[in-house]
């Protein structure tokens, strides 16, 4: 699984996808020899959902087509090029003038594929079908019951082709993959490097100055640091490994950092840390799972005013520019896997034969198995989340877990953590994990608007796990929906004050746990859902608006975390 990412050099190209395309909606007899006919404009990156003024388009099950004409600079006839699409969802194939290149399941990583070219032609159709049906083979999991999606999960199904497109280009024998392992001592630290190419190559090392300061030769080795300086909230210091072959050249950057958890606490670098911050949502307006700069740089920002040094990517990778700003920024990433709606939220069991069985467990192997190789060398990625709110007291649980963190452990030494929603005496699992996150939503959907027995029934819960599990635990997500500008005294739920006292009571109770590694509040930002009597217009329960302005609760938060760094 080899994902690096496209870059411009004097041996590499690309060509941005991104702009106009045709669309149109279409059902699984597709003719993909014929161009494509009545068709509509679309923008990528985006989803489509939101685009059109039909319901139709909006809420199709299905497949749907996008197509472009892709043509190639003379210059580059003897290059190998290759299609990048960030992320489209969810199962998608691609089509080459009417020939099946490539098929990708999975609407959260990149797909890659190698196109195919004709020494004489030089312009080409591509063509993208792509088909949002959710089931027990897909991540998220999800049913089709008379022929009506059912997800158990709950954001929006966007589709689309939600992230930057490319044709790129690498010379024969390529630098296939870098992989960057870093340790640290008291005055230095070492960086071992493995890459992947045929041909023999020369790696330089430049600091965060992006002066000089190494050099080895040959595929595997290892470079010593001096008085490093090591990568930190907030202290985005980025080194480079420059890889260059007889006629390749590829940089890949990394920090220099170190995570462990160790007695119950998360250490970075040696020091404790305490994650401040949220569980996040690909979600705009219009554009729903799109990923555009601009919307990002404005939430790290929005991430650095309120002090949070850290978020989860609930409930699916996010896009690759995220992770590059993450390390930039210095904040701290969990990285969640697309395992959410494990979840019938009834009686139903769902680790079962023909429902979630041994065939998800290989889609999941092959998604985690992307994942890794995507994000591998990201300093920002300090923990990976392997699944939120499954089924984890059922007994058939244990087996697919533990085939899980086997797995995930044969790949990376980062923490593990399973985000959790069952009580700690009926879990399955929760021994597995490095971290065990817990959501709690007691005084919201228990005890709807109590917040006096918040303290007393948070506090048994989390002691609980503690006392069964004797892991760290990250109180991964807590909050209220509130409507931005609701105003009420005394507080009743869905008002801004509401949201601040019932935050604040959850911090009351979890400032004096020390097996609490930090809080992640529910959500950052509002985010839109199925359609449902709890859910008016989305989920409301985000710090800030889906418009990336604060409700009354970010003032308070901020005077918090600020003092708290
Ligand atoms: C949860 C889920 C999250 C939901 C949230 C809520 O436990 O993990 O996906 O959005 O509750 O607001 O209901």
């Amino acid at each position: 699984m080899i994902l690096l990412y496209p870059v411009v050099n004097q041996y590499r190209n690309k060509i941005s996808l991104n702009g106009l395309w045709k669309f149109a909606i279409a059902d699984d007899f597709y003719d993909v020899t014929k161009p494509i006919q009545d068709y509509r404009l679309i923008g990528v990156p985006s989803s489509y959902n939101d685009l059109f003024t039909e319901k139709k388009i909006r809420d199709h099950v299905g497949t749907v087509v996008y197509e472009n004409t892709i043509e190639f600079p003379d210059s580059t006839i003897h290059n190998n090029w290759f299609l990048r699409i960030g992320a489209a969802g969810n199962r998608c194939k691609v089509y080459l003038d009417g020939l099946l290149i490539y098929t990708h399941n999975g609407g959260f990583l990149p797909i890659d594929c190698s196109i195919p070219r004709k020494v004489t032609i030089n312009k080409y159709r591509l063509t993208i079908l792509l088909n949002n049906r959710l089931d027990y083979q897909t991540l998220p999991i999800g049913e089709i019951i008379d022929d009506k999606q059912i997800i158990h999960y709950d954001f929006r199904n966007y589709t689309g082709i939600h992230r930057d497109s490319f044709l790129y280009s690498k010379p024969n024998h390529a630098i296939e993959d870098i992989y960057i392992e870093t340790n640290v001592f008291s005055k230095y630290a070492e960086v071992k490097y493995q890459v992947f190419c045929e041909n023999e190559c020369i790696v330089k090392l430049f600091d965060p100055n992006d002066i000089e300061i190494g050099i080895s030769h040959g595929n595997k080795g290892m470079i010593h640091v001096n008085n490093p300086k090591l990568w930190d909230i907030g202290k985005g210091y980025l080194y480079r490994l420059e890889v260059s072959s007889n006629n390749d050249l590829y940089s890949e950057t990394f920090g220099i950092r170190t995570i462990e958890v160790f007695q119950n606490k998360l250490l970075l670098n040696g020091r404790e840390v305490y994650l401040k911050g949220f569980g996040m949502h690909e979600d705009h307006e219009i554009i729903g799972k799109g990923s555009f700069t601009a919307l990002n740089i404005r939430d790290y920002n929005l991430l650095q005013w309120i002090g949070a040094n850290s978020f989860r990517t609930s409930h699916y990778p996010y896009a690759e520019e995220m992770y590059e700003l993450a390390d930039r920024y210095g904040i701290l990433v969990i990285n969640e896997m697309p395992a959410v709606g494990l979840n019938f939220w009834s009686g139903r069991t769902v680790f079962a034969e023909g429902v979630v069985d041994n065939k998800t467990l290989e889609v999941y192997k092959q998604q985690f198995l992307e994942l890794y190789a995507r994000d591998k060398n990201h300093p920002s990625v300090i923990m990976y989340s392997l699944a939120n709110e499954a089924n984890t007291h059922e007994a058939g649980a244990f087996e697919f877990f533990n085939e899980v963190v086997r797995f995930a452990r044969s790949k990376t030494n980062l923490p593990l953590m399973i985000v959790e929603w069952v009580g700690a005496k009926e879990n399955k699992v929760a021994q597995l994990a490095d971290v065990i996150g817990l959501n709690r939503y007691i005084g919201w959907y228990s005890d709807f608007g109590d917040l006096d027995i918040v303290p007393e029934k948070l506090r048994t819960s989390l002691q609980e796990y503690f006392d069964t599990f004797n892991k760290p635990i990250l109180l991964s997500e807590f909050g209220a929906d509130t409507l931005a500008g609701l105003h009420k005294l005394p507080s009743v739920p869905f008002s801004e004050e509401f949201q601040v006292e019932f935050i604040s009571k959850y911090q009351e109770v979890i400032k004096d746990l020390d097996f609490i590694i930090g809080e992640h509040v529910w959500n950052f930002a509002d985010f839109d859902t199925k359609p449902g009597i709890t859910r008016v217009d989305g989920n409301k329960k985000g710090v800030f608006t889906r418009n990336r302005q604060p409700k009354m609760v970010a003032h308070i938060l901020r005077e918090k975390w600020i003092r708290k760094s």
